[in-house]
């Protein structure tokens, strides 16, 4: 039978985009270069040699996109800054009408009501900061905590909640190990000192962010966390496993929120790791109010000798339902949620010095690539959306009602948009975008969203 799932009074139900994802205007009012304006212009990139010069021009549409916000009854819109609009080169010059920009979003979402979730980093690190080395160069995260205290300096009489980085994971080793991702690099060496360096930034913003603020503010970041799966229960899968796991989840989660580094767990961490991790950087990135988590699918891994670093490949089971990207895995929400707290969120006797408050947690980013379409009178029947989002939802509410303290959970996305390398041949929006036209339809999964948040529940 049926039963109603209610959420909290004050659960947060929300959307995210990124910058380059949707805003497009490139190259307007002072905007400098980013690592992905160079990626995308680079032929060979991107399928189809498609680009996010304009994408969902977002930049200029805002206000019918807040309007279409306040439409779906959203309590919260995370987005994220385009640090080259800021800070051109980087660092130094500020350019104001960037500024001005993310300020009148920010009217614009207060006026409707919609608090504001600022990211700091979505991967569109300016170029000339890649022409200095990139994320490899420990200067990368000073010159981000410098950016950070100029935007906490003019929004944050507005802007409460501040999250540095989404997916560091993602931006050090799509962007500096496979190369998927700019800034296209292949290098593991790149790679593992970029995640430090990330990491390390998200200390530094920390502390500009605190330093700045005119009030008071959360600090967060967002992680992609996949649970780690076996391909079968065979010793060496099973060891494969815990390598992958310790990479693609503790590689970031214990950093943060333990203060400690599992790097040296690999050949090339513990090469590293000497001369990468300074003393008091791991003191600096445990600093956290807020962890929001995305999550999309499990990884399902098998020993493979040839594979560098953990020995293991991803392998897509069968018999299993899969999307347009990858294979959808509800429970994993809820394993992950599990686990996050019972590792990460139960408190423990800290050592001294390294105490800190227990972190809030959300789900910052969900949402599944299904094809979908305008159907003959102008409506978007995306039923596997909308099951993606009834499925993953319960299971977030069966791991609050284990006792995890889930304040609240953000759809990506808002609307179709740019979605990196696979160009515009994925959708993930619960707004349907005419890509030529700029036309915006609020799909069937979205009226079922509004209602879910209306009602701050439904039927399951
Ligand atoms: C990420 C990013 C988003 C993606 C989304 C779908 O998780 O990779 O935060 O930018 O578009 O995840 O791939």
């Amino acid at each position: 039978m049926d039963e109603f799932l209610v959420f909290p009074k004050d659960f947060v139900w929300g959307c995210a985009t990124s910058s380059y994802q949707v805003e497009g205007a490139w190259n307007e009012d002072g905007k400098g270069p980013s690592i992905w304006d160079t990626f995308v212009h680079t032929p060979g990139h991107i399928k189809n040699g498609e680009t996010g010069d304009i994408t969902v021009d977002h930049y200029h549409l805002f206000k019918e996109d807040v309007a279409l916000m306040k439409e779906i009854g959203l309590d919260a819109y995370r987005f994220s800054v385009a640090w080259s609009r800021i800070l051109p080169e980087g660092t130094g010059r500020v350019n104001q009408a960037g500024l001005d920009f993310y300020d009148r979003l920010v009217d614009e979402l207060l006026k409707n009501k919609i608090e504001p979730y600022l990211c700091l980093f979505h991967w569109d690190l300016p170029q000339p900061l890649q022409d200095k080395g990139g994320w490899p160069n420990r200067d990368t995260s000073h010159a981000f905590a410098e950016y950070a205290g100029v935007v906490t300096e003019r929004l944050s009489d507005r802007v409460k909640i501040w999250m540095t980085h989404n997916e560091p994971w993602v931006a050090a080793m799509a962007g500096y190990f496979s190369g998927e991702l700019a800034p296209g690099i292949t290098d593991v060496q790149a790679a593992f000192k970029s995640l430090h360096h990330l990491l390390l930034s998200h200390g530094l913003a920390a502390e500009a962010i605190r330093a700045h603020a005119k009030g008071s503010v959360k600090i967060g970041i967002t992680l992609n966390l996949n649970p780690v799966h076996p391909a079968s229960e065979s010793r060496k899968d099973r060891d494969a496993v815990v390598r992958m796991d310790t990479i693609l989840n503790r590689a970031t989660l214990d950093p943060l929120l333990k203060g400690s580094s599992p790097m040296q767990e690999f050949a090339v961490g513990k090469l590293l790791s000497r001369t990468l991790i300074k003393p008091g950087d791991l003191e600096k990135i445990r600093s956290l109010d807020l962890l929001g988590i995305n999550y999309y699918t499990r990884t399902v891994v098998k020993y493979d000798r040839k594979f560098p670093v953990v020995a293991a490949t991803q392998i897509q089971p069968e018999g299993r339902e899969y999307s347009g990207m990858w294979e959808i895995y509800p429970e994993g929400i809820y394993e992950l949620l599990m686990r996050i707290n019972a590792d990460y969120l139960t408190p423990v006797p800290a050592s001294k010095g390294m105490e800190q408050k227990t972190p809030e947690i959300m789900i910052t980013e969900n949402g599944v690539p299904v094809p979908d379409g305008l159907d003959f009178d102008g409506r978007v029947r995306d039923e596997r959306r909308t099951h993606y989002l009834r499925d993953h939802i319960a299971q977030v509410h069966r791991a609050m009602a284990a006792g995890v303290p889930v304040k609240g959970y953000f759809h990506w996305s808002l609307m179709d948009n740019f979605e990196w390398a696979h160009g515009y041949a994925q959708r993930f929006g619960l707004v349907y975008v005419d890509f030529k036209t700029q036309q915006r339809t609020i799909k069937e999964s979205g009226y079922w969203f509004s209602k879910v948040i209306k009602q701050n529940g439904f039927e399951y």
